[in-house]
């Protein structure tokens, strides 16, 4: 098992006191990041102590330690995953040849494109979640909440590692300017779209969390089959955390949803607003937003940047070593969903232009699963309602789409029914003010907010009641 020495200044498991030049870096680069996260980080419950997991080892059992911690004091650092001897590029025109252990120079540019883009991400959601805390439904919801933060927070730091070590002068400006752009700022936007939309409530946190935060398990994984072996093992370390973030969101709207049904079921209405209940439509609209943005992560359907990045074995596919092909794709095809003219069809495309659509649908088959689970809690209560993805095409603003208007059902259609309906698709700003106002902070212990049922049982095994949070 390998152990993260929390002795060093910058906990890690890279022998960081072996590598004088990068240490500097790094260690120069640090207090940069805490102003950042004194800053743009949750505002307020600095000082509060919140019962945190904290990795002290990077296998896959046995990483997480809890206890508890003043943010600021969290140990963020460099925690790669195990290497794996003898790896090889696994696909593209490389394929064979051993890993790269230093950043291949003819793909210098696009690599640290690519990391930067990922690493953009990671303070991004820090900052469009940074008020949530003073509206939190509970405890439970609160901890959860930094427990996310403090780990996108770490995320940063695994991307300005690889900046850093690999990348030199160009690396080291590209880690001072993930602290500067800042989400939903027009003059220095984060770089892809979700992230420079607000998230000002806990229904689109736990949105968030459960669609957003699952692209970035998508892009994760491929970028965990990466031929350039730090970034592979960096991913591969940061997929642990990813999925407590998921799970923070799935469970969320599964609890909205069951809080729901119950007051749908004790009342006998649909109309819980009064009741202070969040309905389904509205759930239904809040779903489609965050589906759609999440969609428009993956880039557009055919892409010769998703093509090259695996030609030149930088991005895989998901599952990349489970595939049953060449690993090379210079002949095989994919069905791509697309607009021709008013109509939506489906044609075979050659496989290597379509990898963002295959990932795109591998995501779409997961965000499924969620749904279905969510449906069940509705169809138990023996409610007749049930939520759906939209169609990939609606609202989107990246790829063939971004051209058209497109019903959740999938169909084209005119601006005019689009002006005419799209209130009942997406959420109003009188819905909005609405969800709004149900956020009122709940800080009592073991009490929820009227809108959320508890969740079935606390963290790490501690009751539903205790204390995630110091009061004082
Ligand atoms: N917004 O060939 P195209 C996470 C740009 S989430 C704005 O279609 P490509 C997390 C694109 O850059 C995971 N711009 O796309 C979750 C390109 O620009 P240029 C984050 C966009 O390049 C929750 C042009 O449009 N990780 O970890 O194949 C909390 C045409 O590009 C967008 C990654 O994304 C957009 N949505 O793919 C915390 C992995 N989409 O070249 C964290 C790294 C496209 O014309 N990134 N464009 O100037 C990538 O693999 C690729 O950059 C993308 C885009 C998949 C995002």
């Amino acid at each position: 098992m390998a152990g993260v020495d929390y002795g060093e200044r910058i906990p890690n498991n890279v022998n960081l006191s072996e590598n004088r030049r990068l240490h500097r870096a790094l260690e120069e680069w640090q207090p940069k990041f805490l102003h950042w996260w004194a800053d743009m980080g949750p505002a307020g419950f600095q000082t509060k102590d919140v019962y945190l997991r904290t990795a002290i080892s990077v296998d896959s059992q046995g990483w997480a330690h809890f206890d508890y911690l003043k943010m600021p004091d969290y140990r963020w650092g460099i925690f790669l995953a195990e290497p794996e001897p003898g790896r090889q590029v696994y696909f593209g025109a490389h394929k064979g040849s051993p890993a790269w252990q230093e950043v291949p120079g003819e793909y210098r540019g696009v690599l640290r494109r690519l990391i930067v883009t990922q690493g953009d991400t990671e303070p991004a959601s820090v900052e469009q979640q940074r008020f949530l805390g003073q509206t939190c439904p509970s405890l439970y919801d609160l901890r959860n909440l930094f427990q996310v933060n403090v780990e996108e927070g770490r995320h940063l730091w695994a991307m300005v590692y690889l900046l850093d070590a690999y990348f030199g002068r160009d690396g080291r400006e590209e880690a001072e300017a993930l602290l500067k752009r800042r989400s939903g700022d027009p003059d220095k936007p984060r770089i892809l779209g979700a992230f420079n939309e607000k998230t000002s409530d806990w229904l689109s946190f736990f949105m968030f969390t459960y669609f957003t935060d699952r692209d970035g398990k998508y892009q994760l994984a491929s970028l965990a089959e990466s031929g350039f072996d730090p970034l592979s093992r960096t991913c591969r370390f940061m997929l642990t955390e990813e999925a407590h973030h998921m799970f923070v969101g799935e469970t969320g709207v599964g609890r909205i949803v069951q809080r729901t049904c119950e007051l749908m079921r004790a009342h006998r209405t649909d109309d819980v607003r009064k009741l202070g209940g969040i309905d389904l439509p509205t759930l239904q609209r809040y779903l489609n937003f965050h589906y759609a943005v999440s969609l428009d992560l993956f880039g557009s359907e055919i892409s010769t940047n998703a093509a090259n990045f695996y030609t030149a074995g930088l991005k895989g596919r998901f599952e990349e070593t489970k595939k049953d092909d060449d690993h090379r794709l210079t002949d095989g095809t994919y069905q791509v969903t697309t607009l021709d003219g008013d109509r939506i069809v489906t044609r075979e495309q050659a496989a290597l232009t379509s990898l963002n659509e295959r990932l795109r649908d591998d995501y779409i088959a997961d965000c499924a699963r969620g749904l279905a689970r969510w449906n069940q809690i509705i169809k138990r209560a023996g409610i007749d309602f049930e939520l759906r993805l939209p169609h990939r095409g609606f609202h989107r603003a990246i790829g063939t789409f971004a051209e058209a208007k497109v019903s959740p059902d999938g169909r084209v259609i005119t601006q005019a029914e689009w002006d005419a309906r799209h209130h009942e698709w997406l959420p109003t700003e009188e819905d909005q003010t609405f969800i709004v106002s149900l956020m009122q902070p709940v800080t009592e212990r073991g009490k929820f907010a009227g809108w959320i049922a508890p969740p079935p049982r606390g963290i790490n095994g501690q009751p539903i009641g205790f204390e995630y949070v110091r009061q004082v």
